[in-house]
């Protein structure tokens, strides 16, 4: 059995970026019916994993695609808490620096390519930069409930939320208004780097709280 994670800020913290509604309806009912959800499942699964990670495996590989899709909506959100950031932040910094700018060429490149994929990605799902096996840096938009961790060679190291319960209340159809937001003022940079670094050593990337 999961619980849902306390939000690592106040809900009212992203303001105003992010609504204090937005943030107790998005976590407090979204993520806590996912959590709730698979719980339901996992009930009558005794032989299931007790880590989320091998649990949105599982599911993945047996093709259960109701576990899987609360599962894996856990876990992206659980993920996405800590791609926020309440704070004012630098830009990223050393290695991770480094590969946004031999990725994408820039950090404007890698925020106006960022832009356009959540923009145009059609109905819900989630916006990524993750990082492959060789540490070079990719920005994917997967749908609904779709997530890397199933994909062994990539390690996530941010995620934007692109369901409309993200963003609705406060923006109401303007993703791209969203979207700057969260690439100018909200993305967790020193989280982005901390994965980077975790993935490159192999060990000590984020996973959900048991
Ligand atoms: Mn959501």
């Amino acid at each position: 059995m999961f619980k849902l994670p306390d939000l690592p800020y106040d809900a009212g913290a992203l303001e105003p970026h992010i609504s204090r509604t937005t943030m107790e309806t998005h976590h407090g009912k979204h993520h806590a019916t996912y959590i709730k959800k698979m719980n339901a499942i996992l009930a009558e699964r005794p032989d299931a994993p007790n880590r989320l990670e091998a649990v949105v495996r599982l599911a993945k590989d047996e093709g259960n695609k109701k576990l899987f899709n609360n599962a894996a909506q856990a876990w992206n959100h659980g993920f996405f808490w800590q791609s926020l950031t309440p704070e004012a932040q630098s830009n990223p910094q050393g290695e991770l620096k480094s590969a946004i700018e031999k990725a994408f060429g820039s950090l404007d490149a890698f925020k106006d390519e960022a832009k356009s994929k959540g923009e145009n990605h059609f109905a819900s799902g989630w916006l990524w930069l993750v990082a492959d096996s060789k540490g070079e840096l990719q920005i994917t938009d997967l749908h609904d409930a779709d997530t890397p961790i199933t994909n062994s060679s990539l390690t996530p190291l941010l995620v934007c939320d692109l369901w409309e319960h993200a963003y609705y209340l406060d923006y109401k159809n303007e993703r791209p208004k969203f979207l700057d937001a969260f690439l100018s003022k909200l993305a967790n940079w020193r989280f982005a780097e901390a994965q980077f670094q975790a993935a490159r050593s192999g060990s000590g990337t984020w996973t959900f709280p048991v």
